[in-house]
């Protein structure tokens, strides 16, 4: 087991004797992301790698353009029998894991929490948060090292630091997210058919994106986006399909705030997007909802039109 160091500057909360894991079980979020997939396969691959019995748990839906992964390797029921320790990667909340996975937690002798979330709730016995860190994945990278990784592992990183960093232009980007992105390439992965894979766009999503750009609100630098069901239906398009959308749209020019809401049944998702200026977390979590600065989100208990006018409000205050 060689998760036993940590980056020097992110506190190490409760102590866990490592050597004693002989089997595990790992946890992503649900309407999983490529942080959430590339971090959760690598740990994965890691701990098997290490003669630790291991199995990926995640609700989905897994979004369709990563199915150039081993997305068969995910169980998405509740397991039979527990593993003697669980991970847990890229969750800021224990919620995140879904309600497939509700009661998870009380059923595992030793939880191990791995995640870059700065409003990260530290449920676990040892929490391994670093809110410096990009991506889940590079704080992974930057605690096992890559010289004992496998190509295949070294992919999962490289996907998961890529995605979440959209092509590294976040401002969560560092000197430390190019050493280990450029320690992963030497370790021979394909970096620009992994760019392929995550950024390039079929044409009938560019077309769903223009059509949401076409009914969008503009109110200075702020740019409102509905995604109600009928548009979904006519583009043939699942929520999980409009997971980039957010983040295409804060490449508008002038534009410093993305709020994308998509109609569900009797609720609407907002996904929020800042370019920097404003703190979209903090703005979630006034809807209950979370996440990171600059990308956030929640869901709100009423139609799409009041949500949009209460989000309007809270953001001309
Ligand atoms: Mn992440």
């Amino acid at each position: 087991m060689k998760i036993q160091s940590r980056p020097n500057d992110l506190p190490l909360f409760g102590e866990a004797d490592f050597s004693s894991i002989k089997t595990a079980d790992i946890y992503t979020h649900s309407s999983p992301d490529g942080d959430a997939i590339g971090s959760s396969l690598a740990v994965l691959s890691i701990m098997s790698s290490h003669g630790i019995k291991s199995r990926v748990f995640c609700e989905g839906p897994f979004p369709k353009k990563y199915s150039f992964l081993p997305l068969d390797k995910y169980n998405t029921e509740m397991p039979e029998y527990f593993s003697d320790s669980a991970f847990f990667v890229d969750c800021g909340d224990i919620k995140r894991v879904g309600n497939t996975f509700s009661d998870v937690l009380d059923s595992y002798q030793l939880k191990i929490n791995i995640d870059h979330h700065i409003d990260n709730k530290l449920f676990g016995d040892v929490n391994i948060v670093d809110p410096c860190a990009s991506s889940t994945a590079e704080l992974i990278a930057g605690i096992v090292g890559t010289n004992n990784i496998d190509i295949q592992t070294a992919e999962y990183l490289y996907v998961g630091i890529l995605s979440d960093t959209y092509g590294f232009s976040t401002s969560s980007v560092s000197s430390k997210t190019f050493m280990i992105a450029s320690t992963l390439i030497d370790k021979g992965i394909n970096s620009n058919r992994i760019w392929k894979e995550v950024f390039r766009l079929p044409s009938d999503t560019l077309l769903f994106y223009a059509e949401v750009l076409r009914t969008s609100e503009t109110e200075k630098d702020v740019i409102y986006c509905k995604v109600t069901k009928e548009l979904m239906e006519d583009f043939s398009v699942s929520e999980e399909d409009t997971e980039g959308l957010a983040n295409y749209l804060l490449q508008l020019k002038d534009i410093d705030t993305v709020v994308l809401l998509r109609e569900r049944n009797g609720s609407t998702r907002l996904s929020f997007r800042s370019s920097g200026n404003k703190d979209v977390g903090a703005l979630s979590r006034k809807f209950g909802g979370g996440g990171h600065k600059l990308a956030s989100g929640a869901v709100i208990e009423k139609d799409l039109v009041s949500a949009l006018s209460i989000v309007k409000k809270s953001l001309t205050i």
